[in-house]
């Protein structure tokens, strides 16, 4: 883009051509009055407040409407623009009843310092407002008020919800002249498109749009604001906690222009935090006593967990002891945590929920790349010509992500193929959907290289110069024509094929993916297939392109990086490796074991089996996230001692000997690593419930009464050993991240981080093609159980729901879980909208509501797992996928029953 030379009250200034003026006028600190303006919408010119003089061109101008070109010259302030700024003042307040004294905006609201700076009066006009509080802006009042007095129809939130949510929830009615209708917003959840991400009210300039849960609670300005890093997905959006004068969490809001998210958050990121206050959390150590728990010291409790632990090392050896570490936790506690495991359990038995998630991810992209991270950044999906989204419901489950490709594709920019067996919300917009049966993805995607490769669409130059075993891998795809995939997937030929001629015609293309993917017996199998596609195309080392695992937890690529797995230390040095080991005995000063340790599901089948005697679970709750709950709990209860640190009192918890109180997130410092790997900030904003502590200080508390000797004093003491002994983090500190998260590989102090992964080379040199046939799920349906049942997630729960079923918004939209089936097996079986039916494998049975809907496939049925009273996997299977060791969460065959 051309540059330009403009001048602002007599200050030359270069900017784009073309650029908005009025976003350049306040990036470069001038200070021009507007209300209708948000640097993320198209210009509105509405509230006529940002007029500003133009050299040459008699009148007044809104700058908010206009672009910058050469020779522009603007005045911002004059004796001309007050008197113009004063008068429409006025006349807002004609719409705007100034209650300044009850409301919360009082001291942080634009109209209100507008209205001082250019002496507005608010009586000068009549006003002309009727109707009142309207607390059924969304369905019940649940999380949004609209106060109609204060609405001064700057169009922010309709557009917001337009423009950059997609939504298109919000309309204004019968806005004509001086009429002001009762309800010019009028919704209604159950048939409107919310989603209530609450970007309304963020960005409403009066507070005529609140946070119901915010009101009365405090106002802005006497508010403390703490910038920190969400702890839901792994989008990791940047959120700005409201603190009220009792130290408590008011109301969460966001600032446009930050990374990665630019002001934007989810229904969860902004309404889901309440339960960090719930009295449920836990406040003291607890140690069980017969079926009972009695509440203890930290000392006595440190003591007991060192003493039992230790025993059991002397008695049974260290193969007895194996720990869980915590996605959900920060990369400092995760660091501490492996450290412990090696150190002190003296071997390498530590793992976590990324081996339900995304194992496969890192064996198979590890295998073809050179590393198992998101290749590309979460930027460039505002702009990639063709994304292919296959097996992740981007909208849900990485919401402020599926935003940016919903606007992207509604601008035109991008063409967008799905591939899901359900009409997700994206399959409305996508160009092609292909809607496969779980667990038919190998044959899906080598049907579209076949066609690749048949119809000479691939990229010779790349496959030549940057990739080896090409041949091995077309050899096996040519056994796979989309006829065959047909058979397979339930996919019509025609559509693989138009599919394939998309993505290798696009300019650059980026797969998305995510569970639908990886939790399978041939999860890895899924990845390798994927990762072939994009070399084939010259698809990966490039912007706008690359092969993208959406990382799940806030800190599961953390936890990865930190070593929080069996067979590597932190950044991803093999245990194995007699280089690695001895760097890190040098390091912790203790020799270590070079034999990698158990995964998530070789140590629960330890643990049932009696081998494994002592466990130490942190920040996570297997009895509802493992397969197969009923095994697990088995298992769990034939341990001689099991210790669970978590913020709350989980099914797993509840099977403890001991259980540690945790802070959450909001309570203390630490740094979480996104999907695109930037490491960010979270920090300490509200009072830690009770004697609650921060996970490193708990786990070094046992670790120190068994042997260690470890004397850290903050986070940001231990980042700097993660950074020295982790070149990937070799140039993270504390200092460097404050205000906007690194990217790894970051190998030293001056390195400015890494956006795009294998750019002229793999980390493994040359990218690798593997042969990949098609294999059937481990379980295929039959004449008992007749339907594949997937499992998964919905945008307003978390995971086991410890948290989201205790926020009064998440849990007041959806109460209850509900197994979706489509009308045709519905009808079949009999079962109607809200019939109760029992569903059940060969595994376990359990009983929920039908939602009957459409967005189902036939033979699919479709469950989530955040409901303990009709758990998801009571059902599923324990099958693994071979190399990754992950379970088949996404596909076992099931019986339905209406009761
Ligand atoms: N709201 C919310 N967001 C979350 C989470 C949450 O619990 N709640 N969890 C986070 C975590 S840890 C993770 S890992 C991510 C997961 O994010 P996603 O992977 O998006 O979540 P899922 O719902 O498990 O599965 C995604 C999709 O896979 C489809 N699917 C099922 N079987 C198959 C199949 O065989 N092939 C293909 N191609 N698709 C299939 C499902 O229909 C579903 O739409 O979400 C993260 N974000
Ligand atoms: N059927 C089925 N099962 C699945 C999946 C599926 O798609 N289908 N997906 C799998 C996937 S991808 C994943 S990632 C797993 C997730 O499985 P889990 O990780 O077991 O699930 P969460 O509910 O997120 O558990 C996190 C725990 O951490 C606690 N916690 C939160 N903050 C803190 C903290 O600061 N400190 C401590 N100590 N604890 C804290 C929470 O209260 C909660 O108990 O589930 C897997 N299970
Ligand atoms: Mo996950």
């Amino acid at each position: 883009m051309n540059s330009v030379n403009i001048r602002i009250n007599g200050k030359d200034i270069i900017c784009p051509e073309g650029a908005n003026v009025m976003h350049v006028a306040i990036e470069k600190g001038f200070d021009i009055p507007n209300l209708c303006y948000d640097q993320r919408l198209s210009p509105t010119g509405a509230c006529r407040l940002c007029i500003v003089e133009m050299e040459g061109r008699p009148g007044v101008h809104t700058s908010c409407t206009m672009k910058a070109a050469e020779g522009l010259s603007i005045t911002t302030e004059s004796e001309k623009l007050s008197a113009l700024r004063k008068s429409t003042l006025e006349l807002i307040f004609s719409e705007h009843k100034a209650t300044c004294t009850s409301c919360d905006r009082e001291g942080a609201c634009s109209l209100q310092d507008y209205a001082y700076r250019y002496g507005a009066a608010e009586d000068r006009f009549p006003s002309i407002v009727k109707g009142g509080l309207s607390d059924n802006y969304t369905e019940g009042g649940i999380a949004i008020g609209y106060d109609v007095e204060k609405c001064i129809r700057c169009m922010r939130c309709v557009k917001i919800c337009d423009e950059v949510q997609g939504a298109e929830a919000i309309t204004l009615e019968g806005r004509s002249g001086n009429v002001v209708v009762n309800t010019p917003f009028s919704m209604l959840l159950t048939d409107s498109s919310c989603e209530m991400c609450g970007q309304c009210v963020d960005t409403c300039p009066t507070g005529a749009l609140y946070a119901k849960a915010a009101k009365g609670k405090g106002r802005v300005r006497t508010m403390e604001k703490v910038r920190t890093t969400c702890l839901y997905c792994g989008v990791g959006c940047q959120l700005d906690l409201n603190i009220g004068a009792d130290g408590k969490l008011v109301k969460v809001t966001s600032e446009p222009g930050v990374i990665p998210n630019d002001g934007n958050t989810c229904v969860k990121g902004r309404f889901g935090f309440d339960f960090i206050h719930r009295d449920e959390r836990l406040t003291v150590p607890l140690i069980r006593e017969g079926e009972a728990f009695r509440e203890s010291t930290w000392d006595e409790a440190f003591d007991l967990v060192a003493r039992r632990f230790s025993g059991i090392k002397e008695k049974h050896g260290s193969e007895a002891l194996a720990g869980l570490t915590s996605a959900k936790s920060g990369n400092e506690d995760n660091y501490i945590m492996q450290k412990f495991v090696r150190t002190q359990f003296g071997n390498n038995n530590i793992d976590h929920c990324a081996r339900l998630c995304h194992a496969s991810t890192v064996a198979g992209l590890a295998r073809a790349f050179g590393s198992g991270a998101m290749t590309n950044s979460i930027d460039e999906f505002s702009d990639t010509p063709l994304i292919f989204v296959i097996g992740s419901n981007t909208t849900e489950n990485h919401p402020v992500m599926g935003i940016k490709i919903r606007k992207a594709v509604a601008e035109g920019k991008t063409k967008l193929i799905v591939a899901d067996p359900r009409k997700i919300s994206l399959t409305d917009i996508a160009h092609i959907h292909l809607q496969q049966k779980p667990g038919s993805d190998v044959a899906l995607i080598n049907a579209m290289m076949y066609t690749i490769i048949d119809e000479k669409l691939h990229d010779r130059d790349f496959i030549k110069s940057r990739t080896e075993d090409y041949e091995l891998m077309e050899a096996a795809v040519m056994k796979c024509p989309p006829e065959f995939a047909e058979k397979v997937s339930g996919v019509p030929a025609e559509d693989i094929r138009a599919a394939a001629r998309l993505y290798a015609a696009a300019e650059s293309a980026s797969i998305v993916y995510s569970m639908g993917i990886t939790q399978h017996t041939t999860g890895t199998d899924n990845v390798l297939s994927l990762a072939n596609m994009a070399m084939l195309t010259g698809n990966v080392g490039k912007p706008f392109a690359g092969v993208n695992p959406l990382r799940g937890q806030n800190n599961v690529q953390g936890a990865c990086d930190m070593g929080g797995l069996p067979d590597v230390y932190p950044g991803y040095q093999k245990v194995h490796l007699p280089e690695s080991k001895a760097k890190f005995e040098k390091a912790w000063g203790v020799s270590l074991s070079d034999k990698p340790g158990l995964t998530v599901n070789e140590i629960m089948h330890d643990v049932g089996s009696g081998k494994i005697k002592g466990l130490y679970v942190f920040g996570e709750n297997p009895v509802l996230s493992d397969p197969d709950t009923n095994e697990v709990v088995k298992s769990l209860k034939k341990t001689d001692f099991l210790v669970v640190q978590d913020i709350f009192l989980t099914e797993t918890a509840e099977l403890a000997d001991v259980v540690l109180p945790a802070r959450s997130f909001a309570e203390r410092d630490g740094t979480f690593t996104n999907t695109e790997r930037r490491v960010q900030v979270y920090r300490e904003a509200v009072l830690a419930p009770g004697e609650s502590k921060p996970d490193w200080e708990i786990i070094t508390g046992v670790a120190n009464r068994m042997g260690a000797d470890w004397n850290y004093n903050s986070a940001s003491e231990i980042m700097d050993e993660i950074a020295s002994v982790t070149p990937i983090y070799g140039g993270i500190s504390y200092e460097r991240i404050a205000d906007v998260g690194l990217q790894w590989p970051c190998p030293d102090k001056e390195h400015k981080g890494t956006a795009v992964l294998h750019q002229g080379k793999f980390s493994r040199g040359l990218g690798k093609f593997h042969p990949v046939d098609y294999l059937p799920q481990q379980e295929l349906p039959d004449e008992e159980y007749p339907l594949i049942l997937t499992t998964g997630r919905m945008l307003q729960h978390w995971h086991t729901g410890t948290m989201t079923r205790k926020s009064e918004v998440l849990h007041g939209i959806v109460p209850e879980g509900h197994i979706q089936i489509s009308p045709a097996d519905a009808g079949r079986l009999g079962i109607g909208p809200e019939d109760k039916v029992k569903v059940s494998t060969r595994r376990g049975e359990i009983e929920i509501a039908a939602d009957v809907t459409d967005r189902m496939k036939e033979g699919v049925v479709f469950l989530t797992f955040h409901f303990k009273e009709s758990p998801a996997n009571a059902l599923t299977i324990a099958a693994l996928d071979p190399i990754a060791k992950i379970p088949e969460f996404k596909a076992c065959a099931v019986k339905i029953e209406k009761i």
